[in-house]
């Protein structure tokens, strides 16, 4: 039973499993970040929250890859596998479980489930007819090829069959037409057409699950000549991780259905209509939400390891700081456009947003405090009308977040907090402490403006650290905040900062950069 043992609300959000193919880089960084942001956000309003990602290990381009590295798959996998893991751990990504395909409570699953879905009848035996280019060994659709030859070498291609396993869609085809028409299953909803008109209304074709042409992937429980279609393989991780089908774990009933599927777009024919399929086929609920959101490009083309544009996230993470990569990312990526990325507008919202905005709110505000009151605030104040916007707007701004979280709107929402940081900011030029503090009668007026800025940073640091999880603490710290004051649940709530506090002054969050001077070293970098 859901919940029984825990009472607390539970929420599981997962990643796609990424192809161990090529190293990682800041398109899959993306979409990590994003779960993780929400992942911790979820945390710290009181979810009991399973975070999982992992890497998709099976099919015949890896098996090609090893094979051209010299390496078996399994050994090629392993060093791929260890790459993602290093990237999440200097991104700071707090996933709860890791799956890799290869693992062997995985693969069994993947039998059973298989075999499940065989005995209820919607598997049968078939044979697949397409193009086939024999120095390959691969099968293509007429729209893979390109000028009607071999997309991968170029080569003829020749009309060819082979026996395969089908999975039958027709059963349930208006059920996942319901889920796509009727419920906000999928967001942003435009991407509903393109499924809808692209494959739902003219007819859903019955989906080939099994492959003959390589060997690396989940043997058929029954028949082991084929290996179990990758998407497949891929898809069911989702429920393989928290123990269906499997006796490694023991969470399926605690956390299914999933409530946040994130991908990007071009994978989600696969989450919104062949992943329903499987499950409907298998008699389980359906996951709550899946967010596919648009592409990181750059120079016009999506980011990916095949193109070869790739940026490296380690180079920008160890230059300009983990925290303000992750920002960047999730502030630029519209919710349902492509974005693309530049090294000069990177460095550009890093400047304006996290080093003058952010940055200097807390460094200004601290050194006024401890200028003037030796770090330690008095506790008489006065307020006066000119408080009531900012308060008003830093008091509402919680509820605005969670909202945006939910959607998951994550650029939207960390704009929302910087309005009230730029707000502050304003507030000081009005408010003026540096003249207040030549006037001995205007200490409270004074106690009680500076007593506004650190309510400010309170709580748009609490809002902020999900998605800068290593700053955030420190500017809390800074500030004088611990304990209780930075709870989810005082969150919406002004005034919670002991009125006494005192301030630590330390290093700047952000540094500045020089946009010029850095772009010249990263060309140089990439050369
Ligand atoms: O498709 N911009 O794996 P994959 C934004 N194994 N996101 C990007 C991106 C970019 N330029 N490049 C990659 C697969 N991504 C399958 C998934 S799931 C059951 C199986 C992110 O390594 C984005 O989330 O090609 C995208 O959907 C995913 O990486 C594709 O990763």
């Amino acid at each position: 039973m859901k919940n029984m043992k825990n009472m607390k609300k539970t929420f599981y959000i997962t990643t796609p499993i990424y192809y161990p193919s090529g190293n990682p880089h800041i398109g899959h960084c993306y979409t990590t970040v994003a779960c993780d942001a929400i992942a911790r956000y979820k945390r710290f309003q009181g979810y009991d929250v399973m975070f999982s990602t992992g890497t998709d290990e099976h099919g015949m381009k890896i098996e090609e890859n090893a094979e051209k590295a010299g390496q078996t798959p399994k050994e090629f996998v392993d060093g791929i596998a260890d790459k993602f893991k290093a990237l999440w751990e200097f991104m700071n990504i707090s996933y709860d479980r890791f799956i890799r395909t290869t693992d062997d409570y995985h693969k069994q699953a993947v039998q059973n489930i298989f075999k499940t879905i065989y005995d209820k009848g919607y598997i049968y035996k078939g044979e697949y007819s397409g193009k086939y280019c024999v120095p390959d060994e691969s099968f293509w659709t007429p729209s893979q090829l390109i000028d009607g030859k071999c997309p991968e070498c170029g080569r003829e291609v020749t009309d060819a069959k082979e026996e395969a396993y089908f999975m039958k869609m027709q059963p349930f085809a208006a059920r996942i037409e319901k889920l796509l028409t009727e419920t906000d299953y999928l967001q942003p909803q435009a991407r509903v057409n393109e499924m809808l008109n692209n494959f739902i209304r003219p007819g859903l074709e019955d989906l080939c699950v099994s492959r003959t042409t390589f060997k690396w992937g989940v043997p058929v429980p029954f028949d082991d000549t084929h290996v179990v279609y990758v998407w497949l393989d891929a898809l069911t991780n989702y429920i393989t991780l928290l123990g269906y089908a499997n006796g490694q774990y023991n969470n399926f009933e605690q956390y299914w259905p999933c409530d946040l599927h994130m991908t990007a777009k071009e994978i989600v024919r696969f989450h919104s209509i062949i992943w329903p399929a499987i499950l409907m086929a298998c008699d389980l609920p359906l996951p709550k939400k899946l967010y596919s959101h648009g592409w990181i490009n750059f120079g016009g083309k999506k980011m990916g390891k095949s193109t070869g544009n790739v940026i490296d996230p380690f180079i920008l993470g160890k230059r300009y700081g983990v925290d303000s990569i992750r920002y960047q990312i999730l502030r630029d990526m519209p919710f349902s456009g492509d974005f693309d990325y530049t090294n000069e507008s990177m460095l550009s919202r890093i400047n304006s947003d996290l080093a003058n905005d952010f940055g200097n709110l807390v460094s200004r505000t601290t050194a006024m405090v401890e200028k003037y009151f030796g770090s330690t605030l008095p506790a008489a104040k006065i307020h006066e009308e000119v408080d009531n916007e900012l308060i008003d707007m830093a008091s509402g701004l919680s509820k605005k977040v969670d909202a945006l979280i939910d959607e998951p709107q994550l650029g939207a929402a960390l704009a929302e907090i910087f309005k009230v940081v730029s707000r502050a900011n304003k507030y000081i030029d009005e408010t003026c402490p540096w003249i207040l503090a030549k006037d001995e009668s205007k200490k409270a007026r004074l106690a009680a403006v500076l007593y506004n800025l650190l309510e400010v940073i309170r709580i748009t640091s609490c809002l902020l650290c999900p998605f800068m999880p290593e700053t955030m603490p420190i500017a809390q710290k800074q500030i004088g905040a611990s304990g209780d004051e930075l709870s989810y649940q005082n969150v919406g709530i002004w005034g919670k900062l002991r009125p006494d506090v005192t301030v630590e002054k330390g290093d700047i969050l952000f540094p500045r950069f020089d946009v010029e001077k850095e772009i010249e070293q990263l060309t140089a970098v990439d050369n």
